[in-house]
């Protein structure tokens, strides 16, 4: 496709910034986040659509979820002549069915039939939190083969070239949730935001179409309580990839709009069921073998095991996070058998410089961000685990060094 307005920092780090403070001159980091063809394009492309879907990435989190219901409901409110849905690939974890708009969800695997002519009659499509077709599986096949504009909202490394006509790319930010609240702030300035172009004005109108419409200068709090959740989920409740201060500006401008973030992380933390509590101490106490010199832990998860203990998808989400509270650990890996293909799942988690992307790309056939990747190994768990031990050895001084 044409006119590719990619705004992208090839920066390959979402991580901890250890560069000195900064001053905080006009707020947000003063920076101009969308360029005037782009804020023109993204209304054109709105304005003309009527049957708009928002898509995500299969295996949906926090982000993608928050992300998506967050837009849809903005959208709603900007576009009220449109209908607008939200299709994800596969089903999501029962701890993100609390999110505001969730339950409006269409899950395209299990459903093609009925949802199928959903994604056909769309006349735009937005991908929120996947900058490739591929991440939506058989339904990035439906999206591929559906000429349709589409705009992407993203913060993942490397996305697909010609995929879409507005590509809004920033893997240096730490969700798709701040770029998209970014987005919104940049079309409607909010109060706490200061104007960041030279020389303008807080706007009191944005343009939509060739019609005006008032300045709420809010978001609905359902809105900004989904943007915070991918905000908080994709940084581990901002404990790695948030140490711009923008991220804490936003918050910020969340809070002001009446999110309660406590309750939003206990609804997203605090949810384990008994059997999930069980499996995370027998893993943790049977499973977890730390390499030492190499200041990195793998666990294994067999289907048997998943069995045993009645564990449901989803039930060993962020179990890759925990070795990484060893002292000293850098590199944390996670193998589990899947449930439906003859492969394992592989996640990596890592601390400080050390690149999960490239050991998931190089040895797994996956990707991911610096310090959170993933991958696949199709194959045994004993061969899963060899091949990991060879890729903790071709990074061995990169691990080693304290
Ligand atoms: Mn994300």
């Amino acid at each position: 496709m044409e006119s590719q307005h990619t705004i992208s920092n090839n920066s390959s780090s979402n991580s901890a910034v250890s560069t000195p403070p900064r001053p905080l001159e006009r707020g947000l980091g003063g920076e101009v986040f969308l360029t005037p063809e782009q804020i023109t394009l993204w209304q054109s492309l709105l304005a003309a659509a009527r049957h708009i879907v928002i898509t995500c990435h299969r295996g949906p989190d926090g982000d993608a979820i928050g992300s998506t219901t967050a837009l849809a409901s903005w959208l709603h409110r900007h576009y009220p002549e449109a209908d607008i849905h939200i299709v994800a690939p596969n089903i999501f974890p029962d701890f993100l069915k609390w999110i505001p708009g969730a339950n409006e969800i269409l899950i395209y695997e299990g459903h093609e039939e009925e949802v199928r002519p959903v994604v056909e009659a769309a006349d735009l499509v937005i991908m929120c939190d996947h900058g490739e077709l591929k991440r939506m599986a058989t339904l990035g096949d439906v999206v591929r083969d559906h000429p349709t504009p589409r705009i992407m909202i993203d913060h993942h490394l490397n996305p697909e070239p010609d995929i879409a006509d507005l590509v809004i790319s920033r893997p240096d930010l730490s969700s798709t949730c701040e770029v998209l609240l970014r987005v919104m702030l940049e079309i409607e300035p909010h109060p706490l935001t200061p104007p960041v172009r030279e020389g303008s004005k807080q706007c009191t109108e944005v343009t939509s179409g060739n019609k005006s419409l008032p300045l709420r200068g809010d978001l609905e709090g359902s809105e900004a309580t989904s943007i915070y959740t991918g905000m908080m989920t994709d940084t581990g409740a901002f404990t790695y990839a948030s140490n711009r201060p923008e991220i804490y500006e936003l918050i910020s401008i969340l809070l002001s709009c009446g999110i309660d973030k406590d309750k939003i992380y206990r609804n997203i933390f605090f949810t384990y069921s008994p059997n999930r509590m069980k499996l995370m101490g027998y893993l943790l106490y049977v499973k977890l073998d730390v390499w030492k010199k190499a200041h990195t832990s793998i666990m294994t998860f067999t289907n048997a095991e998943r069995r045993r203990f009645g564990a449901l998808n989803g039930d060993t989400e962020g179990f890759v996070n925990l070795p990484l509270q060893i002292l000293g650990m850098k590199l944390s890996i996670f193998l589990r058998e899947d449930t439906e293909h003859p492969c394992i799942r592989v996640s990596l988690r890592s601390v400080d410089d050390f690149p999960c992307n490239e050991m998931a790309a190089e040895f797994f056939g996956g990707g991911g961000h610096k310090n959170a990747a993933g991958g696949e190994f199709w194959g045994t768990m004993d061969e899963a685990v060899a091949l990991a031990k060879k890729a903790v050895q071709k990074y061995m001084t990169l691990l080693k060094a304290e």
